[in-house]
């Protein structure tokens, strides 16, 4: 009998891998917020995007394939914005990436973290070789492409500088933002906390994490790690929650038992875009 590799087929190409620094970066960008910005410009822009916010550079493969995660609840002209910036800026960094918005259903008290943690799961049912997660604020975008969105070997926080804290750091542990994880690290740090509803505290929780289990954060450039966030007040069930402050002190403790391997929740449903896929999701209300 023939030997199978002896019978025609389509002959797939075979790319190099992606440079280390991929070309055609051009730096310093500029962002603003004040022209309306329509899902139907952006989808004719980012004609390379496949449904569901899915994107492979054609003339290289990558290193890694990059999930990226947004918290999400009633940000549609946010969302519009940071799709309409993010898709040229990833593309240009030869990224293999998929979008995910996990929005939460419901009017209960808002929990960043917690969508973050079913972001994580329900990219890798889409897709299991998700090696790296990337988590943005829907209202953060980047005025530096040399800011690469992907992970390295300890976790990344990219988002340093930002317009509303003077284009600095605001303290030292701060994680806030937009971070990055490798599927390991997220894993090793059992993910992020289920028991944060409403506003702060979680990125602190996520920072103990990280330096508890004997990591360290890494930062790019204090000029490059630039970004403006649209400006926006206090969305309602959202309040500071007042407990953040103790919770805080209890990383170590509460870390074991409450994380990934905890985490409960119900999909309703899934829905693939042109430039996003929509995870909408049933996530509980605070005890
Ligand atoms: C800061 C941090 C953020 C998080 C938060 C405290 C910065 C730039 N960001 O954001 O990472 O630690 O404090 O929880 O310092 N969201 C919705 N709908 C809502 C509420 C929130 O979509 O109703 C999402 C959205 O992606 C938003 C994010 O949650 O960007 C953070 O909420 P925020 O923007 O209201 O909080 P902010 O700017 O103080
Ligand atoms: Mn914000």
């Amino acid at each position: 009998p023939e030997a199978p590799s002896a019978r025609p087929g389509p002959t797939v190409p075979v790319l190099p891998p992606c440079p280390d620094l991929p070309p055609g970066l051009v730096g310093r960008l500029l962002i603003e917020f004040t022209s309306p910005m329509p899902l139907e410009r952006v989808q004719r822009e980012n004609p390379g995007v496949l449904l569901g916010g899915r994107y492979t550079p054609p003339d290289c493969t990558p290193a890694q394939t990059v999930a990226v995660i947004i918290p999400f609840r009633h940000r549609e002209h946010h969302l519009r914005y940071w799709l309409h910036y993010l898709h040229p800026i990833l593309r240009r960094q030869r990224l293999r990436y998929g979008i995910y918005v996990i929005n939460q259903h419901g009017e209960d008290t808002f929990n960043r973290a917690k969508l973050l943690n079913v972001g994580f799961l329900e990219a890798l049912k889409e897709d299991a070789s998700y090696d790296c997660f990337i988590f943005s604020d829907v209202d953060l975008v980047p005025m530096d492409d040399r800011n690469l969105y992907r992970c390295g070997d300890q976790p990344r926080h990219f988002a340093i500088a930002m317009d509303k804290f003077g284009f600095r750091l605001p303290y030292a542990g701060y994680f806030g933002g937009v971070s990055g994880l490798s599927k390991a690290q997220f894993l090793r740090i059992n993910g992020f906390p289920n028991e944060y509803w409403g506003w702060g505290g979680e990125d602190d929780d996520i920072f103990n994490r990280i330096s508890l289990t004997g990591m360290k954060i890494s930062r790019p450039d204090i000029r490059i790690g630039r970004y403006r966030m649209i400006k926006h007040d206090r969305d309602k069930h959202n309040e500071p929650n007042p407990q953040r402050f103790t919770k805080i002190q209890n990383t170590k403790l509460t870390m074991k038992r409450d994380g990934i391997g905890s985490v409960r929740y119900q999909v309703l449903e899934v829905s693939r875009q042109p430039l996003f896929t929509n995870i909408t999701v049933d996530i509980g209300r605070p005890p």
